[in-house]
């Protein structure tokens, strides 16, 4: 049993030293959320910031698409194959149960790249492959760059860290000690020097971020004629070893993002590209200091923002209940108006909130995902959930039974709009969502209703049904006869 944050500190004093240990870490826990929330408030003193995204990734139909679906998975990370463990039936299966539309699937450097300057065409092969599976499906797609602690060469067993090629490992004979959380190797000195030979703060490889950006633009070549594949997420997590905060961000960071996007660009016209800030810091939250990166392809900018949420008191084990509901819930609070202040900054950007879960055994966990999933509906923010792994994290046991995340994640969504989202809310069998239609959006606006929540059908209010699929629980509507109408409100429920 885990003490929370509150009582944590006055327990040091009596318990043995697991506890001991705990109390400090969980009395550091509730210093620093209390200062991101107390900046939150005073930030938010001084100014509001935007209430929600000023854009929206679109397909090739011109419609705005609301991304609901998983990261697919981090059984990739230290496959000998670089692939999930995920099946076509493991899809069909996400589809009837939770009617996604999108997935975060996972890829590596260490597998695109495997030695330097050698392409491995048969890994984008077996990528194209599952990318094929959810074309089929009329899913969309987007390939994230995967790393945690930079690369599985941090320690000579390779249980670790995952995403770099060994090649592109230099740790210059700094040790990594081992730690029972995870996160925690990222403060080994092997580690950081890892990081700061790749962002050459060193001064030592100026080669590795070209290599980076030259793989990227493999996998872009690869993909840029494949319509299910929206956007390319550049690197997860990124970390700036010992170059922190803005200098970090705004620095470097910055630069491999623009090099990245340029080099895509040779090659791929279309695609977005996601930018995530250093991930230590920004998915508690703290604001990010990203800088403006530039997309001169024709039609204007296809850049978004791409953040993770994760509020530390759930970082160091905690559900969602006592006090740190509490602090959880300021954490939710601040993150958004740092993601809603740094998309804008970054050109009004679409987003989409690339990461967040738990183990949903913790109390209160399921009314967490609830929260999260309201907050984005209503911010205009696509979501993949951490992750679609087997276990207490994910939707399904090992054995494929469902697990109680799904009857969380099986909610009313629009999947892509025909025209400009203004704001869309969803309830227990109801849906309602306002937006600016488009008279050149060549496809109609589609809406997920979950089959069981609507036995009957939908009622719909403020526009035509052009059809309802009870087995797939798609609805597509077309707007009434209200020309001149500048944005018009659809409200939906069960007949
Ligand atoms: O949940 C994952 C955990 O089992 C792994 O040990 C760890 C290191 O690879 O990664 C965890 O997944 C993280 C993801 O890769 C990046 N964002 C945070 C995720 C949850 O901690």
């Amino acid at each position: 049993m885990v003490a929370s944050p509150a009582t944590g500190w006055q327990s040091t004093t009596t318990v043995e030293e697991g506890t001991v240990r705990w109390g400090a870490r969980a009395w550091a826990a509730t210093t620093i959320v209390a200062v991101v929330a107390a900046g939150g408030v005073a930030a938010a003193l001084r100014d509001a910031g935007p209430e929600r995204a000023a854009s929206f990734i679109t397909d090739g139909q011109g419609r705005s698409l609301v991304q609901h679906g998983f990261s697919t998975a981090g059984s990739a990370k230290s496959a000998p194959d670089g692939l999930p463990d995920f099946s076509e039936a493991d899809l069909d299966a996400e589809h009837a149960d939770m009617g996604t539309n999108f997935v975060r699937f996972l890829i590596s450097w260490r597998m695109v790249e495997p030695s330097p300057g050698v392409y491995d065409e048969g890994y984008l092969d077996d990528v194209a492959e599952r990318v094929s599976w959810y074309a089929d499906r009329g899913y969309h797609v987007m390939l994230d760059m995967h790393q945690d602690l930079w690369s599985m060469a941090i320690t000579p067993d390779g249980a670790h860290g995952n995403g770099a090629p060994a090649w592109a490992t230099y740790m210059d004979g700094l040790p990594v000690n081992d730690h029972d959380m995870w996160e925690l190797y990222y403060l080994e000195p092997g580690v950081i020097r890892a990081f700061d030979n790749f962002w050459n703060t060193t001064g030592e490889h100026p080669e590795l971020q070209q290599h980076y950006a030259h793989a990227w633009q493999k996998v872009a070549s690869r993909f840029a004629d494949e319509d299910a594949v929206v956007a390319y997420d550049l690197m997860n997590e990124p970390y700036g070893g010992t170059l922190q905060g803005a200098r970090f961000e705004a620095g470097p960071l910055t630069q491999m993002y623009q090099l990245t996007v340029n080099a895509i660009r040779e090659v791929d016209a279309d695609t977005w590209a996601c930018l995530e800030p250093q991930a230590m810091g920004f998915n508690w939250g703290l604001p990010s200091g990203l800088g403006f990166v530039e997309d001169s392809r024709e039609g204007g900018p296809r850049i978004a923002f791409c953040p993770h949420l994760y509020p530390l008191p759930m970082d160091l084990g905690d559900g969602y209940s006592g006090s740190s509901k509490g602090l959880v819930d300021g954490t939710i609070s601040v993150w958004t108006a740092n993601t809603l202040r740094t998309a804008e900054a970054l050109g009004g950007v679409p987003i989409i909130l690339g990461e967040f879960g738990l183990d949903t055994t913790l109390p209160g966990a399921l009314d967490y995902v609830d929260a999260v999933y309201d907050m984005a509906a209503s911010t205009g923010m696509g979501v993949a959930y951490w992750s679609r792994d087997d276990g207490s994290w994910g939707p399904y046991d090992e054995d494929g039974t469902a697990r109680n995340l799904v009857s969380v994640l099986d909610r009313p969504y629009p999947r892509a709009v025909a025209g400009e989202i203004v704001e869309w809310t969803s309830g227990d069998g109801e849906l309602t969502l306002e937006f600016i239609p488009d008279a050149e959006a060549k496809a109609s606006t589609e809406i997920y209703l979950p089959p069981d929540a609507f036995p009957d059908g939908p009622v719909v209010d403020g526009a035509e049904i052009e059809a309802w699929l009870p087995s797939d629980g798609i609805l597509t509507i077309v707007p009434g006869s209200d020309p001149g109408a500048d944005s018009i409100t659809v409200t939906i429920s069960a007949a």
